[in-house]
């Protein structure tokens, strides 16, 4: 497999990956029993947002509230419950719903892989990762062996029809023995998407990111240092009830390597970012009457650490660290045609996560081997003062207000996680798997001291207001997890089973009627004229969540080969009969691939079920099965030079994916409220230059 030489900018592999892979850098996956790469080169994608990646690894999804911000859904679970971390980091968004998931952060132009941990995660990933994790990794170019320069990097540029979509993006990297630089640019641009109904309103999306890079090595040490510039403007999210006016990020990346001849490791590193966000609900939408225009203004700084030494013997590898994260939020909304109006969303609302994990990896022999791990993780949270003009002007919100300045907001959380997991190898084709974990998060910022019924729910897109709540425990949950690995010359099949059982699931339950923040949105409807529903608060449930996923290939011939997807997943509520929001329908894709010498050829089809499995306390609708079908093709002209093409959507079918949430936006070709659809056909082309 050759990565330089499909797809673009967007070529990813969604990789398991074990911990020895992932200390070296620029390594193709393979080997142990848990680790391969899923290689998605040929999914061509000119999707602007890297998420879309996901939905070629089995068991991951998609929850869509615009063009970039696709929020990881990974085997019913989603949002803060993904770990997802950048190179090794994590990042807390600053948008209060997720407009800049933390994989938006990630650039898909100099993407090297994006991996997938599938089931459950090794403890030394990441700090909190319930629901699984996901690491993006950008290309980096080897220290060269001599005092000579070498050159490596990638320039390419896309196209596409539904929504006159554009990116440009170069890569360019040199190395020599003792230093590095690179930079790295990237410009995407769209229109509103076209669906066979009409237009979806507003989807149009800008972005710029632009990144340097500098590394230094000495004898057996290296250090590196990043700088990323992310600048998104004016984008729309018509899930969401505000657009996109910009959100502006500057992150930074310190790393020392310690890598000497024998079997230890050591990897430290720093990182900072500043992010800041803002949008409104008049920009880019039709505007309501001045009185509800608004715009929230936010911002997060995020500094995290990690150190890490592995030991490697002759039967396995140790890896022991302790890392932080440490994330604030402020958020602030006003009306700029009434100076008077104003809500301190989020003020000064930290959460601060330090963790310590040890993990082994153990081969006992030919047939058995496996992973242990544990990790303690601290989670501190606080939040100061709020007020607003609703809480000088509402007894309720009064009410709301003061009972959240007179509480104890200062909560800690110390959490366990262990993971088990055990894999017997019949013979060379064929071996089995078992993992066992109890994983724990805390609650988000957001679940915790959102005071003030608003949709500030990390992107939950279901329409519906929130309170928090402060007294929340950590969710808990129990897996287990039974796969088999079938590998021979011809044909892969990785079935997985799994089963989660979440206790203290944070979920939206409905409050008293005679509660404040009911009565508050019911003033607020007589006021407005509007009817919104009763408020929500997040509190503690109990859950579960099981199903089933699979991904498989079949090599007919040296040029012909078949391969697919299978996933299903149920999300049930333990405490009463119902279902979880938003969790994927059970889909399946199949592809017929063709190969042959410098082209290449993919047919693919989607199918998705209809659910009806849906939440009746989140008032989620149902929605209608469909079927998609893509085509794409690539001719490498050279081989550095690659062309490639496709049509999304062949048929131009209307459909409404059910991860994409509710129409948001005064549109005369979508109600408000009802289920968002997909793009129309979609024409797409990209050339990308690699050397
Ligand atoms: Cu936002």
């Amino acid at each position: 497999m050759n990565r330089f030489s499909l797809g673009g900018g967007l070529v990813a592999a969604i990789a398991l990956q074990s911990a020895v892979a992932q200390e070296i850098e620029e390594v193709v996956v393979s080997g142990k029993y848990d680790t391969r790469t899923i290689d998605v080169t040929d999914a061509l994608s000119v999707a602007p947002d890297i998420a879309e990646l996901l939905r070629e690894a089995p068991g991951a999804n998609v929850n869509t509230n615009g063009p970039l911000t696709g929020i990881p859904q990974y085997r019913g679970m989603y949002g803060p419950r993904i770990a997802v971390t950048l190179d090794g980091q994590q990042i807390s968004p600053a948008g209060p719903n997720w407009m800049d998931p933390p994989l938006s952060y990630a650039v898909n132009a100099q993407l090297e892989t994006l991996e997938v941990y599938r089931g459950i995660a090794p403890v030394s990933i990441a700090q909190e990762s319930i629901g699984g994790a996901i690491d993006a990794r950008k290309r980096r170019l080897d220290f060269a062996n001599a005092d000579a320069f070498v050159m490596g990097g990638r320039v390419g540029a896309s196209l596409q029809s539904a929504n006159s979509g554009y990116q440009v993006d170069a890569d360019i990297q040199a190395a020599n023995d003792t230093q590095r630089f690179k930079v790295g640019a990237m410009l995407q641009g769209g229109d509103d998407m076209a669906f066979p109904g009409g237009e979806i309103l507003p989807t149009e999306y800008e972005r710029q990111r632009y990144d340097i890079g500098y590394g230094h090595r000495f004898g057996d040490h290296s250090v590196q240092l990043d700088y990323g510039y992310n600048d998104t403007g004016e984008t729309g999210t018509p899930a969401l009830p505000m657009d996109i006016d910009y959100i502006e990020g500057d992150l930074y990346d310190l790393t020392y390597r310690f890598d000497p001849a024998g079997n230890l490791a050591l990897r430290a590193s720093v990182h900072y970012s500043e992010l800041d966000h803002g949008m409104t609900n008049f920009h880019l939408r039709r505007a309501p009457m001045p009185a509800m225009f608004r715009q929230n203004i936010a911002a997060t700084e995020n500094m995290g650490f990690k150190l890490e030494a592995t030991l490697v013997d002759d039967a396995g590898q140790w890896t022991a660290g302790t890392d932080g994260l440490s994330a604030t939020h402020d958020s602030n909304i006003d009306n700029p045609t009434n100076p008077m109006f104003f809500v301190v969303n989020f003020n000064n609302a930290s959460r601060d996560v330090i963790g310590a994990f040890l993990e082994r990896q153990h081969q006992w022999n030919h047939t058995w081997s496996g992973e242990l791990g544990v990790r303690v993780n601290r989670v501190s949270m606080n939040a100061d003062e709020v007020n607003g003009t609703p809480a000088m002007m509402m007894p309720p919100a009064q009410a709301l207000r003061d009972r959240f300045n007179a509480a104890d907001r200062d909560q800690s959380d110390t959490n366990v996680d262990t993971v088990a997991r055990l894999a017997y190898a019949f013979d060379v084709a064929v071996s089995a798997y078992i993992g066992l974990a109890q994983k724990m998060r805390a609650p988000s910022h957001q679940e915790r001291y959102l005071w003030l019924p608003l949709e500030a729910t990390a992107g939950l897109a279901d329409g519906q207001v929130y309170i928090g709540n402060i007294e929340l425990d950590s969710e808990q949950s129990r897996t287990m997890e039974l796969g088999l690995d079938w590998v021979t010359g011809n044909v892969s099949l990785r079935p997985r089973l799994f089963y989660s059982r979440v206790d203290d699931y944070i979920q939206g339950t409905q409050l008293d009627m005679g509660s404040p923040a009911t009565m508050m949105v019911r003033m607020m409807n007589m006021a407005n004229g509007t009817s919104r529903q009763d408020p929500l608060q997040f509190n503690n449930v109990d859950a579960e969540l099981y199903g089933f996923d699979m991904d498989w290939r079949w090599q007919l011939s040296d040029r012909w080969a078949l391969s697919g997807l299978v996933n299903y997943v149920r999300g049930e509520r333990r405490d009463v009969e119902d279902n979880l929001y938003r969790i994927a329908p059970p889909n399946m894709t199949a592809r017929l691939h063709y190969e042959l010498d410098r082209w290449g050829a993919q047919l693919e089809s989607v199918l998705y079920a209809s659910h009806d499995d849906v939440s009746a306390e989140n008032r989620e609708q149902s929605s209608a099965g469909y079927g998609v079908m893509n085509v794409s093709g690539s001719w490498r002209a050279t081989p550095s030079l690659q062309f490639s093409a496709g049509v999304n959507n062949l048929f131009d079918r209307e459909y409404q994916p059910h991860l994409a949430g509710y129409n948001r936006a005064a549109n005369p070709d979508i109600a408000i409220g009802e289920r968002l659809p997909a793009q129309g056909i979609n024409l797409f082309a990209r050339v990308s230059y690699a050397f």
